[in-house]
């Protein structure tokens, strides 16, 4: 199982195309996570760090946000885990010299995958305009090279600062208190490009935009809807808290255009048994179309409303609807004349199949409902979880043993960067406390978010950009749009681990400032330090790393934004960087005074059992609603989704289960049955039949927008069990083909999991003979 070389050409013709796996993870995941851990850091260092990961004074993961469960096995990681672990404690290292070797020139010829493989950078170097080369410089005079930019830009508001979810509680909430300092709520965050479409449906509806359920409350729900997520491959310990339940008698439903392993069948690693005859994961999968889950929400509600009118008292928890909701009477009202038509083309679904589900939820006492992107990347995504809230609420899921919202975050420390402040528009109570306590005016005009950002630079209205952390012209839309932004900065700044494209696609001058590693050891002048990180479930902990660092020329991103911000702030906010480089306890001091629930912060973490950390209050999880109206309220929503012009097919951009993002860990999606290659787009046999094309032939994707169209050149079709008009490829290098302006309404986020788009023979491929489509349309 020897894992390739990474390839730097951009042919994909090699491509094996499989049947689809019908489970996830098992033996060969565990294998796959050894094999990638090995080769990246020696066996011994593999052990080492693996028995570390997700452990009581251990390191939190650097993959995915899911929580650590309090009965932790010795083992407590997954197959992805190990990779993102395995990525960055890697012994391959970017020196100097591979820079004097590698100019810029060069490197962008060279795939993503390449570009990640080549290991951690070490020193922070720097690219001067009109030069091909980045050179190393001295971290005094970074500080200052980018502080004199700053301070020569006409105003603060033409200066970014983007902010990836990897960043600890400290750094981030350090790094907002530098961009406001210096006069801007220019902060752009990942989460702009996530789950912003959760945070503001929620946020209205119940208060808080966050999860109102613990791991507690899946083991014991009895009805786990999940829709559009594939834990299989981007949470996969979600998978066992989904076994535990069904252990308990859940329902598990499934939510999906498409079938995924993980969603089927899981075999447990951790369980010699298990990992041999496996669970059933899903009582049913629904395969709705993309886009489609708003009607179908709606449906179910509309569905639930008429059994209770039928028997009074069967289905709606009245007391609760009284007593904690408003809007009830406008919902039902707006839902009188749905027409059922419209559903079922907008879910490709059938109405004994919905009829079905909302059967689940009426026999259910306790129902959750899990999302990750495939709810929040589409143009009506707020709706679309507006409806899910509505749903809950009908019978009073929320705030209730074994019940409510789960919307799945994705970076681990996302949702604590939030937490923190990295947001382009806090509430004003944020403010004010900031101010008193560092004694300064913090800007209150609303910041550009991640769209508005791109926006700005490509106008010519910002001209300065940082990064901590992230790969901002990888993960955002409209490849071509945004490249020429960021090049068109007079500075680009990436605070990094890795080497990634947003180093390539550069500013006039354009800095690289490595830095620690979740992994790694941090020491400062007061001795080891920890962070803290917060999960997806609001339960937020410490976390300790244990390597040497990569490089001793690294400072962490704490140090960095100490250090920046004695160079560019002077006396602005009452702040002594010095001490908190030097000691992150006073740092978790001075949040513990500005943000509610952190109040005795050092001491909820470093108890005997640290590691375990604290669980923020949740007012929606105790029935508090701090809403306009002071009740959870529902919505009455007009019933929306996508309208596909004939002749065209609705793009999603996925993940592969070898990337995390946008660092490719290799060509393979063992689940779908991919092997050697990203190049494919997934087609349900009769549209490959519709379209004039074979499975296996070589196609353009094109997209169509107001202002034109976008392309991404060879793709291969891949006969699959997709939803009817619905295709799939992978994110980021269909990136190109989602128009800037192509967002959600509400939060901004771009609509990547809908793109219009048609599929175009390719006159240089050749169509391969008498081939039928290779995999089965078949459900399951
Ligand atoms: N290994 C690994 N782990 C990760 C990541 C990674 O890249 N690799 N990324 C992390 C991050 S930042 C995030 S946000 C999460 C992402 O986690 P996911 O949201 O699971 O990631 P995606 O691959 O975008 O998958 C979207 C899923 O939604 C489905 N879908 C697409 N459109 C629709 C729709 O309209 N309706 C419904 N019902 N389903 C739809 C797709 O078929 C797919 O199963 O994972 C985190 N964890
Ligand atoms: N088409 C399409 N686009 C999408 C999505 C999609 O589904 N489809 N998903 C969106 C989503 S959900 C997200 S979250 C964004 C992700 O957007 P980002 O968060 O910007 O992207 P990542 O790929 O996670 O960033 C990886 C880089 O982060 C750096 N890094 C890693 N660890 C650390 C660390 O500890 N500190 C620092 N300073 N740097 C570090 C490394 O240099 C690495 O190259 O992409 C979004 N873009
Ligand atoms: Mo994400």
């Amino acid at each position: 199982m020897a894992t390739k070389a990474p390839r730097d050409d951009f042919d994909d013709r090699d491509i094996v195309v499989e049947e689809r796996k019908h489970y996830a993870a098992g033996v060969p995941a565990v294998l796959k996570a050894l094999d990638y851990s090995n080769e990246q850091m020696g066996a011994v260092r593999t052990g080492r760090t693996l028995l570390r990961l997700n452990q009581k004074h251990g390191f939190d993961c650097p993959g995915c946000a899911w929580p650590d469960p309090k009965d932790r096995s010795p083992a407590e990681f997954c197959e992805n885990g190990a990779k993102a672990v395995a990525e960055e404690a890697t012994l391959r290292r970017v020196t100097p010299e591979f820079f004097a070797e590698h100019s810029l020139t060069d490197l962008a010829g060279k795939t993503d995958w390449w570009l990640g493989q080549q290991g951690r950078l070490t020193s922070p170097m720097i690219r001067r305009a009109g030069s091909d080369h980045y050179v190393p410089i001295g971290w005094d005079e970074a500080f200052r090279t980018i502080s004199e930019q700053l301070k020569s830009l006409p105003s603060p508001d033409d200066a970014v600062f983007y902010t990836s979810g990897r960043t600890s509680n400290e750094a981030a909430f350090l790094w907002q208190l530098l961009v406001r300092g210096y006069g801007t709520n220019n902060l752009p965050d990942c989460s702009n490009m996530c789950h912003e479409s959760s945070g503001s449906a929620l946020g209205e509806t119940i208060g808080v935009g966050k999860g109102s359920v613990s791991l507690e409350d899946i083991h014991e729900a009895e009805l786990v809807v999940v829709a559009g997520q594939n834990p299989g491959t981007n949470h996969p310990r979600m998978l066992s808290a989904l076994q535990k339940a069904k252990k308990n008698g859940a329902v598990v439903v499934s939510v999906n255009p498409l079938p995924e392993a993980g969603l089927m069948k899981f075999k447990n690693p951790q369980s010699p048994v298990n990992v041999l005859t496996g669970t059933e994961l899903s009582d049913d999968f629904l395969q709705v179309r993309v886009g489609g889950d708003m009607a179908l929400f709606q449906a179910v509600g509309k569905l639930l409303l008429d059994m209770e009118a039928a028997e009074p008292g069967s289905v709606v928890d009245r007391s609760f609807v009284e007593e904690h909701t408003s809007g009830f009477e406008e919902y039902r009202d707006g839902l009188a004349d749905l027409d059922w038509d419209e559903v079922l083309t907008a879910t490709g679904l059938t109405r004994a199949e919905i009829e079905g589900l909302a059967g689940r939820f009426a026999r259910s006492g306790r129902t959750i409902v899990c999302w990750a992107m495939g709810l929040t990347q589409h143009k009506h995504s707020v709706k679309t979880l507006r409806e899910v809230v509505n749903l809950l609420l009908i019978q009073g899921n929320i705030g209730r043993p074994g019940a409510g919202v789960c919307p799945v975050r994705g970076h681990s420390n996302v949702q604590g960067d939030r937490t923190m402040g990295i947001f382009e528009r806090m509430p004003s109570t944020f403010h004010d406390a900031l101010d008193t306590e560092f004694s300064f005016t913090s800007p209150r005009e609303h910041g550009y978010d991640t769209v508005k950002a791109i926006e700005a630079m490509r106008d010519g209205q910002a001209r300065f950009f940082m990064g901590m952390g992230g790969n901002f012209v990888r993960a955002t839309p409209d490849t071509d749009v945004t490249e020429a932004a960021l090049r068109s900065c007079a500075m680009t700044v990436q605070v990094s681990t890795k080497l990634n494209r947003s180093h390539v696609v550069a500013g006039e001058t354009a800095l690289i400032l490595p830095t620690l590693g979740r992994t790694e050891r941090d020491v400062q002048r007061s001795g080891e330090q920890v962070v803290t990180v917060e999960d997806s479930m609001s339960a937020v902990h410490a976390s300790k790393g244990r390597l040497k660092p990569a490089s001793e020329h690294l400072l962490s991103e704490v140090a960095i934004v100490c250090r920046l911000a004695r160079e560019l702030l002077g006396t602005t906010v009452a702040a002594d960087w010095q001490a908190f480089e030097d000691d992150y306890a006073t740092i978790r001091e001075r949040i513990g005074r500005v943000i509610p629930g952190f109040e005795d912060y050092e001491a909820k973490i470093t108890g005997p059992d640290g590691k375990d950390g604290f669980v923020l209050p949740h007012a929606a999880a105790q029935r508090r609603w701090n809403t306009k109206t002071g009740k959870a309220s529902f919505t009455s929503n007009e019933l929306e989704y996508p309208h596909v012009p004939e002749g065209r097919l609705l793009m999603q951009t996925l993940r592969s289960h070898d990337q995390f993002n946008t660092t490719i860990y290799g060509l393979d999606d063992r689940y779908r049955g991919i092997t050697d290659g990203r190049r494919v787009v997934f087609v349900h046999p009769d549209d490959i039949a519709a379209h004039g094309l074979v499975d296996g032939q070589h196609v353009d994707l094109v997209s169509e927008w107001t202002d034109g169209e976008r392309r991404a050149e060879n793709f291969r079709v891949v006969s699959y069990s997709t939803a009817r008009g619905c295709v799939a490829s992978y994110y980021p290098e269909t990136n190109v083909l989602v128009p800037l302006g192509h967002k959600a309404d509400i939060s901004g986020t771009p609509a990547s999991k809908s793109v219009v788009v048609r599929l175009e023979a390719r006159a240089d491929a050749p169509v391969p003979a008498g081939v039928v489509a290779a995999q089965p349309v078949a459900v399951r």
